[in-house]
């Protein structure tokens, strides 16, 4: 029917934005010194053998949730910022793989981020958004926060350790896939959150990602953090970040029931089929 016909999957508008990190040979970083730190590495070890992710948002809903045990399964757990595990082990597991992090985590000095233990043994993928629709040689000149000088002590401490920045071009065009998916309503010129960015990042090295109380459940308590007592419901629904229309699009993508989604707090999304997109 004509709806089929005219639609064009959530899920390929987010492999199109092509989320990605920056690599040595990105122009201008060829020929840039903090180039030279960028790892040789590919984001993740071995693809081919990654079978199941999870992304734990860090909202305050996760708490009570006892989805510890069910996250560790998963091949790949992608959290965000400074979100502890330890202490919440039972609710939301002890395993991670990867670390998405704001510049205003890498930079602030009291997340400590060139030496505090959470930040070590893990992979980390760093992003600024800089202004919309500047060059790669402006935002290392003038990125939002400057996360480019402690990004090079931790790669000068760490040589092997696996961090890398995200191309902040892939994070503006995920924000067009968002006002594309959203049509005629324009959504705030703003970056998507990182739990959105993390999930584009991942999304194309999954089969499906368990994406863990993006989408409230029914444990909706109020509370922006399970790791803090803050009470903030736009950690849930947008201040900043256009939010709302992050969650309306993933839940768009989802293929978990109601169930799965409301009553525990998880949703499913699988990476499209090439032919579909
Ligand atoms: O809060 P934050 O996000 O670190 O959360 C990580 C991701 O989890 C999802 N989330 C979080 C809370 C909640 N109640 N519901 C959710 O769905 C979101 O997808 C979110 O991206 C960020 O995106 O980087 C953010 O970082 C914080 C803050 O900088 C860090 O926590 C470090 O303290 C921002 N808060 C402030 O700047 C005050 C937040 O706006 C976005």
């Amino acid at each position: 029917n004509s709806f089929e016909e005219q639609y064009y999957p959530s899920a390929c508008l987010v492999m199109d934005a092509g989320v990605r990190v920056l690599r040595r040979k990105d122009l201008p970083f060829d020929k840039i010194e903090i180039g030279k730190l960028f790892p040789k590495q590919k984001l993740f070890r071995k693809t081919k053998d990654i079978k199941t992710c999870a992304i734990v948002s860090s909202a305050g809903s996760l708490s009570g949730s006892k989805l510890g045990r069910f996250i560790d399964t998963h091949d790949v757990v992608m959290r965000f910022n400074d979100a502890p595990t330890h202490g919440y082990e039972g609710d939301v597991g002890s395993k991670t793989t990867i670390r998405v992090l704001n510049s205003q985590v890498v930079t602030k000095p009291h997340f400590n981020f060139t030496h505090a233990p959470i930040f070590q043994n893990v992979t980390i993928a760093a992003w600024d958004p800089g202004k919309y629709n500047t060059s790669l040689r402006e935002w290392r000149a003038s990125a939002d926060y400057d996360l480019f000088s402690n990004y090079a002590i931790y790669r000068r401490n760490y040589p092997k350790s696996r961090a890398f920045l995200i191309d902040p071009h892939s994070v503006w065009r995920l924000w067009q896939s968002l006002q594309t998916f959203v049509g005629r309503r324009p959504i705030r010129k703003n970056p998507p959150s990182s739990g959105f960015i993390g999930m584009a990042l991942l999304l194309p090295h999954c089969p499906f990602i368990d994406f863990i109380e993006y989408i409230p459940s029914t444990r909706l308590n109020g509370r922006c953090h399970y790791y803090s007592k803050e009470m903030n419901s736009a950690c849930t629904f947008g201040a900043w970040h256009p939010l709302a229309a992050e969650k309306l699009m993933a839940l768009d993508m989802n293929s978990a029931d109601d169930t799965s989604v409301f009553q525990h707090g998880i949703l499913r999304i699988r990476r499209p089929d090439k032919l579909l997109c």
